[in-house]
């Protein structure tokens, strides 16, 4: 298939664009590589270094003999997407190019701003570059379990079967995000919901959890080719996060009281969850939302975990439960389904000690190039002491 994957520059796009080549798809990668410039005002960078896009590109292609194209430019700006999708007339087009910290969103309302006018601007400009010019292509569309919040009831799959005054209808889920980030994702999903049927556009929202591990089958093919991993308290997620402290004798840091439950993956399952999604299509005009996630664990939960697996190894980790930075529930109900995906196919990689143990080993290795002052959470979420800047 012709696939273009937007952000295919970041954590998840790199080894996804890897992987669809791999396996015989003309994939071409869109990225700004605004990301890396975020970075640079967090101060903050991977933990593994990474290539530039072309360097990994020629390296891949040497190692590989499979070609991957690039497209340097932002998807917020219309001209530029109209070009790329002339170019390549996609047949699907994978979506990952979005700001994505929850934390950098709620820095100040610059930051709140920034996430959401790059987010929702970026996916309405493909909305209608497909309707425009490849109104049969398909959108494969990161978004995030996020979106549903922490109800005090079961998470289905996107959609809510309701009763109401003796009659019922099938709604979209009510959304209770934690952030403006994972607002941007819930206005997102709402435009892309509209577009399918209005315009008879076909798009699968993943509503993705928390991914952990860098690596994959292509990955391990060359240090050169390894995506990144973040571990500051902007970007890093938890059990990544977890496992740099652990590597470095840093306290974990578990934000409050821990019992805060979410979906996670390996990032190998990101890949075939996005395969899956792009080679079953939805149908003209269907929105399809599938949960992606392959477990649920509470923060405290995977900090044990990672504190366990780095005992074996000799090391003395300690877990410390530090004011929460953020506004969330630190103990509540979640039980969210997730079966569409199994049921096209995907066979989880489950989180094991080998995996912990390979990623504890492969930090260990960077453990020098740690920043300790980007470890601990510096800003607080709470009302009214955002900066206006
Ligand atoms: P990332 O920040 O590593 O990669 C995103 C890439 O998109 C970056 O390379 C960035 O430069 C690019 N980008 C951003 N805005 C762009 C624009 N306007 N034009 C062109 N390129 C742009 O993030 P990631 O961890 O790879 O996440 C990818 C997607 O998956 C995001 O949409 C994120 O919300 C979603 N997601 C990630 C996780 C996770 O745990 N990493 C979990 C759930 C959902
Ligand atoms: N947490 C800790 N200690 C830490 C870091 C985080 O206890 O050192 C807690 C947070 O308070 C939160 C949970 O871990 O309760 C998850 O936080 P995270 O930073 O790992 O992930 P989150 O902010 O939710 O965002 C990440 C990605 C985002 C994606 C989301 C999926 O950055 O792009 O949308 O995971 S989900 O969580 O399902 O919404």
């Amino acid at each position: 298939m012709k696939i273009l994957i937007v952000g295919g520059d970041g954590y998840l796009g790199w080894p996804t664009a890897m992987y669809l080549a791999n396996r015989g798809h003309a994939v071409t990668v869109v990225d700004n590589f605004h990301r890396r410039l975020w970075d640079l005002e967090i101060g903050a960078s991977s933990l593994v270094p990474i290539l530039s896009l072309q360097e990994r590109v020629v390296l891949w292609e040497r190692i590989s003999n499979k070609p991957i194209g690039v497209e340097v430019g932002d998807v917020t700006d219309y001209p530029f997407v109209e070009h790329v999708f002339k170019k390549y007339d996609p047949e699907a087009i994978i979506h990952y190019g979005e700001h994505r910290s929850a934390p950098f969103s709620m820095l100040s309302r610059r930051h709140a701003v920034l996430t959401q006018v790059n987010n929702i601007v970026g996916t309405m400009n493909i909305l209608f570059a497909m309707h425009d010019l490849s109104p049969d292509s398909h959108l494969v569309k990161l978004g995030t379990m996020g979106e549903y919040g922490t109800p005090n009831i079961d998470i289905e799959e996107g959609f809510l079967e309701i009763n109401h005054n003796g009659r019922s209808d099938l709604m979209p889920y009510p959304k209770q995000p934690p952030s403006f980030y994972h607002l941007s994702k819930v206005h997102d999903s709402h435009n892309i919901m509209f577009v399918c049927r209005a315009w008879g556009l076909r798009s699968t929202d993943l509503n993705q959890g928390v991914v952990y591990g860098i690596h994959t089958d292509e990955t391990a093919l060359d240090a050169g080719l390894a995506t990144r991993l973040d571990y500051d308290d902007v970007w890093g997620t938890v059990l990544n996060r977890y496992c740099v402290q652990a590597a470095i004798d840093h306290p974990l840091t578990v934000y409050g009281k821990g019992g805060q439950t979410r979906g996670f993956l390996d990032i190998r399952d990101t890949l075939r969850c996005v395969e899956l999604a792009t080679i079953y299509p939805a149908a003209p005009g269907e929105y399809r939302v599938f949960n992606q996630f392959t477990e649920q664990f509470t923060v405290l939960e995977l900090a044990h975990k990672v504190a366990d697996a780095s005992t074996k190894m000799g090391w003395e980790p300690m877990i410390e439960n530090v004011d929460n930075p953020r506004v969330e529930a630190e103990e509540h109900y979640y039980n969210a389904k997730h079966t569409k995906l199994l049921d096209l196919g995907l066979e989880p990689h489950f989180l094991s000690e080998t995996l912990i143990d390979h990623l504890l080993e492969t930090v260990r290795r960077h453990s020098s190039e740690v920043n300790r002052r980007l470890l601990y959470p510096t800003h607080s979420w709470k009302a009214g002491r955002h900066s206006g800047g």
